[in-house]
């Protein structure tokens, strides 16, 4: 602890591993700036709703149960530990569901206007990718030219928000006996609405009140997100901008650059940074910013919009949502604009302080102290432009001392399922045979999923960063998307040399193939690719018949959302492992912690796992892996392929 003011405040180091970040952190405590990092230290965790052992949907209480002994009080109207905390989970699950779905109906609006020629800005760049999905949902192509794939597309895909009953139609996509269990145990999405709204309904004061049965609704709101939402999110993006493939950008601070005129888009929907993509590349725009003395403009994305800007076009990341406000103190920012989700509000205080402008841009979230220049996609240029102009302004005055982090770190990012399907086996023979029997064969021991959210009540970066390396030390390929991804390519580990650290089975498959041991998929909403990947890995054959089968686990190592519970519901009831650190907000040793974390496995599902300590994270994932592995009778397999490698390292001795 080091004395600054009156209050006792951590050391930075102790607060994150991301040097940049330390290095302002520093600065705002000399210039007087609070943020998250400060808020966080004076701010306790209260210690009843850390674990949802409160109730507040209605008035009679809010009520307080005791998380020591959750079965000695029940709420004023009667409501059990199980019922409040089952009630609490639910409605997080609501609200993430809710924010990836609004966010796809965005896009599938977008789509739509774009294929009717409607919107000139933006056009379908993957008519490849469009032809395939509308295959993958069986919709007939035939005779059909590009606008009328579209439409047909988009009338098939409107019902994810439009169904009152049936089957929302990405489901269609699972593995055949991931479905069929969704449909015994009727937990398959009729549509998002549908589901949050129900979901809001049972929830209600004096409404379900069997934490089973809450379960269920949960179970059916989050695959509404996963396999509805987010899935168009990603997909559609895809075909309109375009679908990765690996691209090599820098990460950190010091892709900022003191004789540009810097621009951060930092937030979730594509379609504002394309739009500003655009801008920024205008000559008219270009030359301007060089009549007043700027090298040129310098757009730098942020978080997770950030990162599927990065998947595509290489744009350079500053940083993860951990950094958000600490960019701001380099003051050499001269715009940050912004659109929906994690968007923190100290952000306006922080940017006062250093003339930047914050820019919100969505009806969706204003921030009070924050300048609004709404984005409109049918002329989204009006916004971006405008935003562009009064970043140039600010460049042309810029009063503050600016001090930029060097540091920035190139990876390798953009791979999606489609890449991985060719890198493996290349265009004319493309599958996932070659990533499967790599799997049977025991050099790869298993996949698994670490993503999410970073968050200020653990060390920023530190338990991603050690997760993962233990991971590809132990051969498990690991797939990354959003915050995580950046955490891991700030320490240069999304790089083919990386392979150095990984085991000797998964390192001969990467310097065969020439991929790094860890693949960077994008945004949160790009966690749907984790979905497609791994049902690729169950058609392929050999490896089981549901994604529960699969030797692959998840995690989200430092989560703070209600979207980070949303996904992980949803790939828990897909059937895989997921494990959360920081604190789960559920009481230990109570009926409705038991179904999460055991009984849905026994249904058929994945479960929910928790730790705080990544070497022990990692080490229940892949004995969870070894466990699948076992099941499907490949477990001895491993073992031969690692008595080779040591065999061979020998003779070569
Ligand atoms: Ni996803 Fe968390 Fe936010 Fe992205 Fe980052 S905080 S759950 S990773 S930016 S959504």
């Amino acid at each position: 602890m080091e004395k600054n003011d009156e209050r006792l405040l951590p050391m930075v180091s102790d607060l994150t591993t991301c040097e940049s970040t330390q290095q302002m952190l520093e600065k705002a405590r000399k210039d007087g700036i609070t943020t998250a990092w400060d808020r966080a230290v004076d701010m306790k965790p209260c210690p009843i709703g850390v674990e949802s052992a409160c109730c507040k949907m209605c008035h009679m209480g809010p009520c307080r149960l005791n998380a020591k002994r959750p079965y000695d009080k029940v709420g004023v109207c009667g409501a059990t530990i199980d019922t409040i905390m089952a009630r609490n989970f639910a409605r997080m699950v609501a609200s993430g569901t809710a924010a990836h779905s609004d966010h796809g109906l965005a896009i599938l609006e977008l789509f739509r206007d774009v294929a009717a020629g409607q919107i000139n800005d933006y056009t379908i760049k993957d008519p490849i990718k469009l032809e395939e999905l509308c295959n993958s949902l069986g919709i007939s192509t035939e005779g059909l030219n590009v606008q009328g794939m579209a439409q047909a597309l988009y009338d098939e895909l409107i019902k994810t928000y439009t169904q009152l009953n049936g089957e929302i139609p990405f489901v269609r996509r699972a593995p055949e006996k991931t479905l069929e269990l969704w449909r015994k145990h009727g937990l398959v999405p009729r549509s998002a609405p549908k589901e949050v709204m129900e979901m809001m309904s049972r929830t209600h004061m004096g409404c379900d009140q069997h934490y089973e049965n809450i379960t269920k609704q949960i179970s059916r709101t989050a695959l509404a997100d996963g396999w509805g939402g987010s899935m168009i999110a990603t997909e559609l993006s895809d075909v309109m901008f375009g679908t990765p493939s690996p691209v090599l950008a820098d990460v950190d601070m010091g892709v900022l650059k003191e004789n540009m005129v810097n621009i951060i888009v930092h937030g979730h929907e594509p379609n504002l940074f394309e739009s500003m993509l655009a801008t920024v590349n205008d000559p008219f725009y270009v030359n301007i910013a060089k009549e007043k003395g700027a090298a040129g403009i310098n757009l730098v994305g942020m978080c997770c919009s950030g990162a599927e800007m990065m998947s595509r076009h290489g744009i350079p990341h500053a940083g993860n949502f951990g950094s958000t406000e600490a960019v701001l103190v380099t003051g050499a920012v001269d715009a940050m604009a912004v659109d929906i989700q994690c968007i923190k509000q100290g952000l306006a205080e922080v940017a006062k302080c250093y003339d930047t402008h914050l820019i919100t841009t969505n009806p969706r979230c204003m921030i009070e102290g924050a300048l609004h220049i709404e984005f409109h996609e049918h002329h989204p240029r009006a916004c971006t432009d405008e935003i562009v102009t009064k970043a140039i302004a600010r460049f042309a005055t810029r009063t503050k001392p600016v001090v930029i982090p060097k540091k920035s770190t190139k990876g390798v990012h953009g791979f999606t399922y489609e890449y991985i399907n060719y890198m493996l086996g290349g265009s004319f023979r493309g599958g996932f045979a070659p990533l499967n029997d790599n799997i049977i064969n025991g050099r790869i021991r298993g996949v698994a999923g670490v993503v999410g959210c970073v968050n200020p009540r653990v060390k920023q970066d530190s338990v991603h960063v050690a997760l993962v390396k233990e991971l590809i030390k132990n051969d498990v390929l690991v797939l990354q998307t959003g915050c995580s991804q950046i955490s891991l390519a700030k320490n240069g580990m999304l790089t083919p040399e990386a392979a150095h650290l990984a085991g000797p089975g998964l390192r001969e498959v990467c310097e065969a193939v020439g991929m790094p041991p860890i693949l960077g998929l994008g945004s949160c909403v790009d966690n749907t690719r984790i979905l497609i990947a791994a049902t690729a890995m169950v058609k392929q054959g050999g490896l089981g018949n549901t994604i529960a089968d699969l030797p692959a686990a998840g995690a989200a190592p430092e989560w703070m959302s209600e979207k980070a519970i949303a996904i992980g519901q949803y790939f828990v009831m897909s059937g895989v492992y997921t494990v959360f650190g920081v604190s789960f907000p559920i009481v230990k040793n109570t009926k409705f912690h038991d179904l999460l974390f055991n009984g849905l496995e026994k249904q058929g599902f994945g479960k929910w796992g928790h730790s705080t300590d990544p070497i022990e994270m990692a080490h229940m994932m892949i004995d969870h892996i070894d466990k699948k592995r076992k099941a499907l009778n490949i477990d001895k397999a491993r073992e031969r392929t690692l008595v080779d490698m040591a065999d061979r390292r020998q003779i070569q001795e």
